[in-house]
């Protein structure tokens, strides 16, 4: 397929991919999400597993459709159309890029609230709200918030309209030069923290939580929040890093640039969860408080910090644009789709797809401003959607684009994007995907699935 099909031309430095697709990988699922299933699911075990899964299917599945974005060079909807009329592959699989589009939309929803609570601290971080702040005031603060329907709603809508603005103008590779200056300023910002955090906080009860085997805390759940994790936060199963793959460059190897990838995801969720423990033990936050551990600890670091307000407004600022980078590509799948298919403007289908996400994320807001509303399952609205996507939806979506890829597609067109002059990694990662990532998703989904 020649590279001019690619509409905006190929990213010319494998820098600008790494960094669009970090960008979508980083975000509050490493600053928001990470600490509090690892405060959930007992700490040192839950490390390891969660290391493994991203080594052993996180970096493979991510492998698999960046591989398969690059083959064709057009959106996923396209692309998977376009390898069934070339009767490469059979009909029925153009369901699957729907289906990673439709579990990019559902998260979203909630995303967009959550980054609503970093625009609500952003905004209480520059009006000096955290100087001096106590735990009780802290906890206080969360609560007020939660309690506060018109404002979640008016940081949720400010966000999904920063999310529609910014894919309606088509910015993406503009978000990836945001993303290489963010990077590097964000883990510095959090190393600091966590120095600071370490001295005022509770350190060696962090390091013994978080780095410290035990057999114990072995069990089904945690390895099932692990691969969960690890597929939200490298943002596989959802189309992104398969719409990404379409820009790289032929010349770049694809396994040398995902395991960087999934090493920057990596290090940003160990830095905020060494960040986050030390208060959460200093001052007896409880460790499987859900959601709202990371906006209870933050404060109190913010608020005993020389200088605290501009290092809070600094942190959540970056918090921000990370989550907006995270953001983008869930709404971008079907904007590119509906711009290319249907020559709609692309702000025009922007705004579309984005009043419909931010339709949603109004009854996610509500099922946390009614506490505890259980709807089904004994679950409210957000722990549903969040379960549905981590759960089912996402693990669904990485199986069926990794069995495309592993099965199906011949192996002579991937081996075509997987080796390069100087690498081959060919035989593992093929290997890898069809004997140890596929069996463990589909052993792990079966077993949520039921479970749910
Ligand atoms: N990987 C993103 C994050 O960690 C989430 C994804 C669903 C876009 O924030």
């Amino acid at each position: 397929m020649p590279e001019s099909r690619c509409l905006q031309g190929i990213w010319s430095s494998p820098w600008i991919f790494i960094f669009a697709a970090s960008g979508s990988a980083v975000g509050l699922g490493n600053i928001w999400k990470f600490p509090y299933v690892l405060g959930q699911n007992g700490g040192g075990a839950f490390l390891v597993i969660y290391c493994l899964c991203l080594l052993l299917v996180g970096l493979p599945v991510l492998m698999a459709e960046v591989a398969l974005g690059r083959t064709v060079r057009s959106n996923p909807i396209d692309t998977v159309n376009d390898l069934s009329e070339r009767r490469i592959i059979h009909p029925a699989w153009v369901g699957v890029p729907w289906l990673a589009g439709i579990t990019g939309f559902l998260i979203l929803a909630f995303y967009s609230v959550i980054a609503g609570w970093a625009l609500a601290y952003l905004n209480r971080a520059l009006s000096g709200e955290f100087v001096g702040i106590t735990q009780a005031g802290a906890s206080t603060m969360f609560d007020d918030l939660l309690g506060n329907r018109t404002e979640m709603l008016l940081w949720h809508s400010v966000f999904m309209g920063l999310v529609v603005l910014t894919v309606g103008q088509s910015v993406t590779r503009g978000l990836s030069a945001l993303v290489r200056l963010l990077l590097p300023i964000l883990i510095v910002t959090l190393l600091l923290m966590a120095a600071y955090a370490m001295v005022i906080g509770n350190m060696t009860a962090t390091l013994d939580f978080m780095f410290r085997w035990s057999w114990q805390d072995v069990n089904f759940d945690v390895i099932l929040a692990a691969v969960g994790m690890a597929l939200f936060s490298l943002s596989v199963g959802m189309g992104a890093m398969f719409a990404y793959g379409a820009y790289m460059s032929k010349h770049m190897s694809i396994a040398r640039a995902c395991s960087i990838v999934v090493g920057i995801d990596l290090l940003v969720a160990l830095l905020a969860g060494l960040v986050i423990f030390p208060l959460v033990f200093a001052f007896n936050i409880d460790v499987e408080a859900g959601p709202s551990l990371t906006f209870v600890s933050l404060p109190i670091i913010f608020g005993n910090l020389p200088g605290g307000q501009l290092f809070s407004g600094v942190f959540f600022s970056l918090l921000l644009i990370a989550a907006l980078t995270s953001a983008v590509p869930m709404l971008e799948l079907f904007v590119a789709w509906l711009h290319e298919k249907f020559y709609i403007a692309r702000l025009k289908a922007a705004l579309l797809m984005g009043s419909a996400v931010w339709l949603l994320g109004i009854a996610v807001l509500m099922s946390f401003n009614h506490g505890d509303r259980k709807i089904l399952f004994g679950r409210n609205f957000f722990e549903l959607l969040d379960g549905i996507t981590s759960f089912i939806l996402l693990p669904l979506g990485a199986i069926l684009l990794s069995a495309l890829v592993a099965w199906f597609i011949p192996r002579s067109m991937l081996q075509n994007e997987m080796i390069t002059k100087q690498t081959n990694h060919f035989q593992w990662w093929y290997n890898t995907l069809k004997y140890i990532s596929i069996p463990a998703m589909i052993v792990i989904a079966f077993a949520g699935w039921i479970g749910v």
